[in-house]
């Protein structure tokens, strides 16, 4: 017999189907995806993986390799991240690389197996000048036949479409925690600036990217409600990171959790289910911390609906779990790369 609090989550959205690209036909309320957060975890599981199997290829895994192409001295305040220039984190500060530099880095990625290659810049936003060798980037990854993606930080005017035109297929822009919690962690920007970011990156035509990041000291009704907001966008993102706070010494958050994660990692599982549930046809992707949750955790993220990893040795200034490990485990669990 069906769970009546999952028809009552399910319920509170009206009915209607599912139609990517399109408005949806209903909001998810946040007590809507509490109600889901709140499920017996197997029922949330297998509710998870039929959604998963309605829309996906059952096993199989999209791979997308990040790549720092800026490090460091970042003007902004994000507590949770090493290259804010205010934080001593002995993170070196690298000015942009040059397109030789990442057009190996790419070709490398891809040889590897990567079908997306992601490019960070610990920036504010693009200056104009940046932006330039940045679209030869773009173009360059293209010329490899991979997808790309960028996070450049806030666009203006113009850049979305620069980036666009250039052939950028994703950007990546996260809305990082719920609006209420926001502002105990950043203070440079806020919320409707990203929303105004997310906003032009989707009227410039390019996919988004955008999720958020758990283990931050944030209560339940605040993954709840981050999810609520990323799967109220109109569109939902067709990609969606869920983040594992990566605690790094000399930022605030690592001062106020100290290096002990705040969070109980079916926790972590659970808000996979849940980003599956609601957003049925984005890639959801296990990304910073994956590493650190271990192999069954990571095996359950994927029965819950995880389909895409960040792969390479490392992220952007931490290191990710060894590439080699993650081609035993695929192996180990029968998961194949996404071609
Ligand atoms: N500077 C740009 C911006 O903030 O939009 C782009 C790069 S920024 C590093 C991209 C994202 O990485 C952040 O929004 C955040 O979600 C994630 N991130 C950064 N540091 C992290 C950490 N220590 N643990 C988990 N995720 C992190
Ligand atoms: C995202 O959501 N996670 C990635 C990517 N988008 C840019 C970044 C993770 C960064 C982890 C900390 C670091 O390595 O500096
Ligand atoms: Fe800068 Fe991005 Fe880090 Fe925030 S998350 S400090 S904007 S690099």
């Amino acid at each position: 017999m069906t769970d009546p609090s999952v028809v009552a989550a399910h319920r509170s959205r009206s009915a209607g189907p599912e139609t990517h690209g399109r408005p949806p036909a209903g909001r998810w309320t946040v007590d809507a995806v509490a109600e889901l957060f709140a499920l017996p975890f197997p029922d949330l599981v297998y509710r998870a993986q039929t959604v998963h199997r309605a829309h996906h290829a059952a096993n199989a895994v999209q791979l997308s390799t990040l790549v720092s192409i800026k490090t460091g001295g970042c003007p902004e305040d994000c507590g949770y991240c090493p290259q804010a220039a205010r934080f001593h984190t002995g993170v070196e500060n690298q000015a942009l690389l040059d397109v030789g530099e990442v057009v190996a880095a790419a070709r490398a990625a891809r040889d590897a197996g990567a079908t997306r290659f992601c490019m960070g810049a610990a920036w504010r936003g693009p200056k104009e000048r940046d932006l330039a060798s940045v679209l030869d980037m773009v173009r360059a990854v293209k010329a490899l036949g991979l997808e790309a993606c960028a996070t450049l930080g806030m666009l203006k005017d113009g850049q979305a479409e620069a980036l666009r035109e250039a052939g950028l297929d994703y950007y990546n822009h996260n809305l990082d925690t719920a609006p209420e919690f926001y502002g105990e962690i950043i203070h440079t920007r806020d919320y409707d600036d990203r929303l105004a970011t997310l906003e032009r990156v989707r009227e410039a035509g390019m996919h988004v990217c955008c999720g958020g990041i758990v283990g931050m000291g944030e209560s339940r009704a605040q993954r709840a409600a981050l999810v609520a907001q990323l799967a109220n966008l109109d569109p939902y993102p067709e990609s969606v990171p869920i983040n594992h706070l990566v605690q790094v010494e000399g930022t605030p958050l690592h001062a106020k959790l100290g290096g002990e994660s705040a969070l109980d990692p079916f926790e972590f599982v659970r808000t996979v289910a849940v980003a599956r549930i609601t957003m049925p046809k984005a890639k959801v992707r296990l990304s910073a911390g994956r590493r650190e949750l271990g192999e069954a955790i990571q095996a359950l993220c994927f029965v819950a609906g995880a389909n895409s990893i960040f792969y390479g040795d490392r992220l952007l200034t931490t290191g990710n779990a060894d590439a080699d490990a993650d081609r035993e485990l695929f192996a180990r669990l029968g998961l194949s790369a996404q071609a």
